[in-house]
């Protein structure tokens, strides 16, 4: 039956972050009549739903911001080197007023399905307030980091204390004056709340299974002098970061740790360490392929780690081993680990005093019931492949999304997939994704998606789809360039193994952010070789 009608649009786009919003624009100044679907009830994605208390960015704001409009760049000023939550989501907003974007959007609006009609050639996706809207185009820029995961706990639901999670946080202060407050969760997040609620809370019990590695951020004021500087160099900037493997202006290097006499090493490493940030791995060239330059990186680190705790039990529960350095993303912090040297912060380390259960009063560990007012989860996501896979994903022939990648993702350039036409994802698991600034890639992805609609369109061509060949020689191009990475020596969401039951495996293009402009760009010039098209029309 046909009791809800279908919209009919141009456009399809799914998600209100950084890559919708811009994907929403951009195909609206291309004359397309242009829908966002959004969850949330406002734009911002991660930045909406992640308002916990320390929530930050580990990426300079002047590099984690759009670049495709050089009026935006002049009109907003950032505070701070790396901004705090609200100001990004305030930039987020910005943006969305300065451009009207807000219109285009249905928010507090989730798909339920999406699929592709082969006679029609378009998509038709259906939603939980029961509109149905039809694309020819459909854009799924549902982000690496959307679907939060509770931990692998009994007992969750019958904590009678305050729960939170960090990525749910609720819209309101809240206090944490006096109270008892146990944080579950080590990594990126759970650093970030953990150095913050340590110094407002009564009590605070970190419950850590694995110590990340986390670097000094050096965050500071931008004044208005730098600002102004700033400014003046956007378009350079911008020019050198398309040029960077990491998407941003962070400088990188050649140079291999052993090319260095030791006493050299040591003191390029305190330089490192003073100067913050993600600056170790402009600093070496090989730390994510030689096994032994990354341990004495590491090595490095841990020593730090025992100069700043006090407690030389903490200290040694905090030193993380047996997984190299940044193969696990690393985390910045401010004054993380002096945290552990107030009187009111507890670390209780699971690898010896495993949680057992949650119960109405705490967590009960092997040793024994902590009693807490409050509970926060920081237990990361089901990431990269998880917002795509959260709902029906049906190409051609009944192909299903969830059929296709159940043994991990395959796409060309994380954007297109075999069996999928005119689908197209932003900051896909094939990409650079994690990576390298996903601002950046969100901008290249949607502006080579656009493209190739442009290029369609003067040719009369109704769908597009890579071929078999082409999905599988990227692929391999992936796996290539993964093999010799460290990334896979550790457990995380960078390679699936976070989430009980999911495909593992390195599917990232590690080649960084450059090189995979350079492969986008390669299909563009070649007038999309490698792609397979149905003709509707004669060509324009
Ligand atoms: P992460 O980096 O996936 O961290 C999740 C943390 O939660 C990690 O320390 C986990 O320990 C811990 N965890 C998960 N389940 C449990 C249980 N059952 N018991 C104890 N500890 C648990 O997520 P984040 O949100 O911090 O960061 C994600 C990205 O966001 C980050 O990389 C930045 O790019 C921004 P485990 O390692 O599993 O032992």
């Amino acid at each position: 039956s046909n009791s809800t009608q279908a919209e009919r649009v141009d456009v399809l786009v799914v998600g209100a972050g950084f890559g919708g919003m811009y994907a929403v624009y951009k195909f609206r100044e291309m004359g397309k009549k242009v829908v966002g679907i959004e969850a949330g009830s406002n734009v911002g994605g991660v930045w909406y739903w992640n308002r916990y208390p320390g929530a930050r960015c580990d990426l300079m704001s002047v590099d984690y911001s759009y670049g495709f409009s050089p009026e935006i760049e002049q009109e907003w000023t950032w505070s701070e080197q790396f901004a705090a939550q609200p100001e990004i989501l305030a930039y987020a907003n910005f943006v969305a007023d300065r451009l009207d974007l807000r219109k285009d959007f249905r928010f507090d609006t989730r798909v339920t399905s999406a699929i592709w009609d082969e006679e029609a050639k378009l998509w038709r996706a259906t939603t939980d307030t029961g509109a149905v809207l039809e694309a020819p185009y459909a854009i799924m820029s549902t982000g690496p980091l959307s679907i939060p995961k509770d931990p692998d706990i009994p007992g969750i639901d019958r904590f009678k204390g305050e729960l939170y999670r960090a990525q749910k946080w609720p819209h309101h202060d809240v206090d944490f004056a006096g109270k008892r407050v146990g944080v579950i969760g080590t990594g990126s997040t759970g650093i970030q709340i953990i150095q913050e609620v340590g110094r407002k809370a009564g009590e605070l019990f970190v419950f850590q299974r694995t110590p990340s590695f986390t670097l000094p951020m050096r965050n500071r004021e931008i004044t208005p002098d730098y600002a102004a500087e700033m400014k003046k160099h956007y378009r350079q900037m911008r020019a050198a970061m398309k040029m960077n493997p990491t998407g941003g202006t962070r400088p990188v290097t050649s140079r291999p740790y052993f090319s260095l006499p030791p006493d050299q090493r040591i003191e390029a490493m305190e330089q490192a360490w003073i100067n913050g940030g993600h600056t170790f791995l402009g600093t070496f060239a090989d730390l994510m392929v030689n096994e032994e330059a990354n341990e004495a990186v590491a090595d490095f680190v841990r020593d730090k780690i025992g100069q700043i705790v006090e407690d030389p039990v903490a200290a040694e529960a905090l030193k993380p081993r047996g997984y190299p350095i940044f193969a696990r993303r690393p985390c910045l912090d401010t004054e993380y680990y002096e945290t552990y040297n107030l009187p009111n912060v507890h670390l209780v380390d699971c690898k010896k005093d495993a949680i057992v259960e949650i119960t109405e009063k705490g967590i009960r560990t092997e040793s024994g019931e902590t009693e807490l007012d409050m509970l926060i989860f920081a237990t990361g996501y089901d990431a990269l492949t998880g917002a795509l896979l959260a709902f029906d994903v049906v190409g051609r022939n009944g192909l299903r999304l969830k059929d296709k990648w159940k043994d991990g993702p395959v796409s060309h350039l994380g954007i297109t997939m075999t069996g999928f036409p005119n689908l197209f994802a932003t900051t896909g698991p094939n990409g650079p994704a994690a990576l390298a600034n996903i601002i950046t890639i969100s901008e290249n992805d949607v502006d080579w998606i656009a493209d190739l609609i442009t290029h369609m369109e003067a040719k009369g061509l109704s769908a597009v789809e890579p071929t078999q060949e082409t999905e599988d020689a990227w692929m391999t191009r992936v796996a290539e360039l993964a093999a010799p990475s460290l990334i896979r020596k550790a457990n995380t969401w960078w390679v699936g193994s976070n989430v009980k039951g999911k495909p593992t495996g390195l599917t990232m293009f590690v080649g960084g952010f450059a090189k995979y402009r350079e492969a986008c760009e390669a299909v563009a010039a070649s007038g999309y070789e490698g792609y397979a098209f149905d003709r509707v029309s004669e060509p324009a």
